[in-house]
């Protein structure tokens, strides 16, 4: 007899649904029973790691995660690293177990009372189906509500004893749909951005994430140079949208309408690609464009292009938009931008190392496709002007600031892309909210490096406390962690490197290695 729970099996495998993470309970465990052979299950010890690993395995292959929490209280414990996910477009297939049917509404231990509400507004779609045959249907739903544009998490909540029922006729036909979007503005509207973008004395290009989440890098450069276009990334970056020592690079854009209009002037068109317009962050109020500048933004999300406070926009596929507008596009007479001059290296130094210098090492020993999963955030703009980064998925932020993403997402973003080397550089503050991830990697032997700063502070936040006028704050330091021995403890290979040598070596060490790697640094606390 063909069941919901392999009917529903049948289609994560035919969609690539193969890994599950997750942290399972007693309603998760008939969905577990006959776990496949052609599965894995990557156990997290707590569900923010589970889910900011599925978050980093979804940026990292594009693909959707499946995920599977226990009821209310696991689905809690995630909804933190689902403010990422939501902000990064990740396209997670969250499950979580419900009590059997007939004793949800006596609010028995582990009811989920009303499942489909919990997860919002963190999800594009939330369910609980109405009847066990529905349950393949409703995966079929999730799976491709999380990933047409923009993809987004999405959340379902499956009573445990739907899985042994018989599975509703014409089931076979869930597997085997396809869904896809079909997104290129229309002709005239290509013609008029075209247009515009030639009438432009001065357009400069501004980036977001989901240019590398569509993998439309090397559109983004050639465009760039065809038009002359300097190229920022935009504020709040969680993805690395251009190579970084391209000569029309720029930099990030500050997080404050001020800034970002300051750091624009001059410029009389500003085409915005695969970013929120803009993601501001501190609260510096002026006018959103500097003098003079009309702004055109192209996006997959269509609540980004009606949220924007000003411009036009136009919601669409990224690749196949920036494809159309390099096709027809005259090369521009304008001279290219000069490259930006490179940071001197730092000097050797006596004492507690500067980020810059462990930034130094990094750029000089990661490999040329390295990934750097970034959370420390006092480091940001140091990390970005000293880190060269070439290929697409180089990069990976928290999303919406919700720290716990760093230690896990590196863990999910190196069983994503095995081929190549994760560098997680993570801040003392930063790690702990994620922490159990090192047991992941450790168990399933996933080799990424986890470089942890250790400032001893909230460092971001003693910058911030400057800006707010807060100079007594309590709470702003974490004296007292000892790393090496957390993560021993968890089963990682755990070294200190106090000073750039031995940095260099341990470094080196743990990249010639196949095994996951902490290595603590003592750092100095320096300004976002
Ligand atoms: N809790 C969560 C879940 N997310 C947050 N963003 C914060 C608290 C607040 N917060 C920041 O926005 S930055 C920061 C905190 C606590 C300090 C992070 O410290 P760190 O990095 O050691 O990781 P730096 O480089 O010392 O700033
Ligand atoms: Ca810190």
């Amino acid at each position: 007899m063909k069941t919901v729970h392999n009917a529903s099996y049948d289609i994560l495998r035919r969609h690539g649904l193969t890994t599950i993470f997750g942290n399972p309970g007693s309603n998760e465990l008939p969905f577990l029973k006959d776990f496949p052979e052609d599965f894995r299950y990557i156990l997290g010890l707590h569900e923010g790691a589970v889910v900011g690993m599925a978050d980093g395995f979804a940026l990292a292959s594009g693909k959707p995660a499946f995920v599977n929490l226990h009821a209310a209280a696991g689905t809690g414990n995630g909804m933190g690293a689902l403010t990422n996910a939501w902000y990064s477009h990740s396209p997670l297939v969250i499950s979580a177990g419900q009590q059997v049917r007939s004793m949800i509404g006596v609010e028995a231990m582990l009811a989920n009372v009303d499942a489909a509400q919990l997860p919002k507004p963190l999800v594009k779609w939330s369910a609980e189906p109405a009847c066990a045959q529905d349950v393949p249907r409703a995966l079929s739903q999730a799976i491709h509500m999380a990933s047409l544009a923009p993809k987004a998490p999405v959340y379902l909540s499956i009573p445990y004893d739907d899985w042994a029922q018989p599975a509703p006729v014409g089931v076979e036909h869930l597997a085997a749909r396809s869904v896809a979007n079909a997104g290129l503005p229309s002709a005239a509207q290509l013609g008029e951005l075209v247009e515009r973008l030639s009438r432009a004395n001065n357009p400069v290009l501004v980036l977001g994430p989901d240019v590398d989440g569509a993998n439309a890098n090397e559109l983004a450069v050639q465009l760039a140079e065809k038009l002359r276009m300097p190229a920022w990334v935009a504020p709040s970056a969680s993805r690395c949208p251009f190579p970084t020592r391209h000569r029309c690079f720029r930099g990030v854009l500050p997080a404050a309408i001020s800034g970002i209009s300051r750091l624009l002037d001059g410029h009389d068109l500003i085409l915005v690609v695969g970013a929120p317009v803009f993601r501001y962050h501190q609260f510096a109020p002026g006018d959103y464009l500097p003098a003079g500048a009309a702004l055109v933004h192209l996006t997959c999300d269509p609540g980004e292009a009606a949220r924007a406070p000003m411009g036009d926009a136009l919601v669409g596929d990224i690749y196949l938009t920036l494809e159309a507008l390099l096709e027809s596009v005259r090369t521009s007479q304008r001279p290219l931008p000069e490259a930006l001059p490179r940071p001197a290296p730092r000097a050797a130094e006596e004492g507690t190392l500067h980020p810059e210098t462990v930034f130094d090492v990094i750029d000089e020993l990661a490999p040329e496709d390295a990934i750097f999963v970034k959370e420390s955030t006092s480091t940001v703009s140091t990390f970005w002007q000293r880190v060269e980064m070439r290929q697409p998925g180089s990069y990976f932020f928290p999303a919406a600031g919700g720290l716990g993403f760093g230690l896990p997402a590196a863990v999910g973003v190196q069983l994503a892309q095995p081929q190549r080397r994760v560098i997680g550089i993570i801040g003392d503050g930063s790690a702990n909210y994620g922490i159990t991830a090192l047991w992941t990697a450790a168990q399933y032997r996933v080799p990424a490096v986890f470089i942890i700063l250790k400032n001893g502070t909230y460092g971001a936040l003693r910058w911030f406390a400057g800006v707010l006028d807060v100079p007594d704050a309590p709470g702003l330091d974490v004296p007292g962690l000892d790393f090496c021995q957390i993560g021993r403890g968890y089963g990682v290979r755990s070294v200190q490197a106090a000073d750039a040598a031995t940095l260099r070596e341990e470094l080196a060490r743990a990249l010639a290695g196949d095994e996951p790697v902490l290595i603590e640094v003592p750092t100095l606390t320096i300004e976002p």
